[in-house]
């Protein structure tokens, strides 16, 4: 893995931009682009991320964007890449980083149909699982009775497990990442900026607003849920799939964390804890955890 040290000095997601204080997307966008060094057309449909790359005076990408409408990302990155194919530049990524909002309901159809079309491409999807930009409403990314602005009650209905779709149209490259592991996501873009064809990346990252917890504690909160198991960091190269050695330990349900200690330190899930527990509730986030394990082994191996 690389070192810190030995990363790019330079900086492509400038200073001074709209972010929220302890954005996670802005330190996920930070180390992709390091790793992407510059050589990328990056395409944002609606989301937090355009409002912060794009807002003059604040525009803060120190690179070529195409911001797209909602549905269209994958859509308008294929064009852009005939574009470069008919002038016959090859070398440089184009990569859409779209919401989950985005990806997982808005934007799945011109995913699917690029991946289908075997698009050199690299679909990025940052998963703070929640239309945040838009004052966070739920999404399909939203976890099983987390509190959003349209489910005030907690939502009914687990996550769409997006990853298990993309998977069944055989990506070359494919991963999930989490911004609480710049160092694991830097290493990510540099291999995936060196694969030809379909490429998906999946970043988990929280959201201080939408999911209500102090800004300092971000990072923490990131790595809870992969040491609860929440998580899962994977990848698979062709139909070779290893599980991260972040997530390596965390197969066995023994060595997990107990889901409470990611849950109760966001106030989305405080109605899981206040006025009393909800042992019911907590227990279904613990079921999802392990039928997510089982969905995925399933899957890959
Ligand atoms: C067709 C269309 N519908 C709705 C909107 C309003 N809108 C802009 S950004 C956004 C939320 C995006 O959510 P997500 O993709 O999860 O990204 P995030 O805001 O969390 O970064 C919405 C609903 C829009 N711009 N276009």
């Amino acid at each position: 893995m690389v070192a810190t040290k030995d990363m790019p000095q330079k900086e492509y997601v400038l200073k001074g931009n709209a972010a929220c204080a302890g954005c996670q997307d802005m330190v996920a966008l930070r180390h992709a682009h390091k790793a992407l060094e510059g050589n990328v057309i990056q395409v944002v449909p609606a989301c937090c991320t355009s409002v912060v790359q794009s807002l003059w005076p604040k525009s803060c990408l120190d690179i070529p964007v195409l911001n797209t409408a909602f549905a269209a990302s994958a859509a308008t990155a294929s064009g852009a890449r005939a574009a470069l194919r008919a002038k016959g530049i090859t070398d440089t990524t184009v990569m859409v980083w779209a919401g989950d909002g985005g990806t997982f309901d808005i934007g799945i159809q011109a995913l699917s149909g690029a991946f289908e079309r075997r698009t050199d491409l690299l679909y990025v999807c940052y998963n703070n699982q929640v239309y945040s930009n838009t004052g966070t409403q739920r999404s399909g990314a939203t976890p099983l009775h987390a509190q959003t602005t349209t489910t005030w009650y907690g939502k009914k209905e687990p996550e769409k497990m997006l990853d298990l779709i993309v998977a069944a149209h055989e990506p070359v490259y494919q991963t999930t990442a989490n911004s609480s592991y710049p160092r694991d996501l830097y290493d990510k873009f540099k291999k995936a900026k060196e694969i030809e064809g379909p490429k998906f990346i999946h970043i988990f990252l929280p959201c201080p607003q939408a999911w209500n917890y102090p800004v300092e504690i971000g990072v923490e909160i990131g790595k809870l849920a992969v040491e609860t198991g929440y998580w899962i960091m994977w990848e698979r190269l062709g139909d070779e799939w290893t599980l991260g050695r972040q997530s390596k330990r965390f197969q066995d349900p023994d060595n997990r964390k107990d889901i409470e200690e990611f849950l109760k330190l966001q106030g989305r899930f405080s109605h899981l804890f206040k006025p009393k527990k909800d042992e019911k509730k907590i227990q279904d986030l613990r079921d999802f955890v392990q039928h997510r394990w089982d969905a995925v082994l399933r899957t890959f191996t």
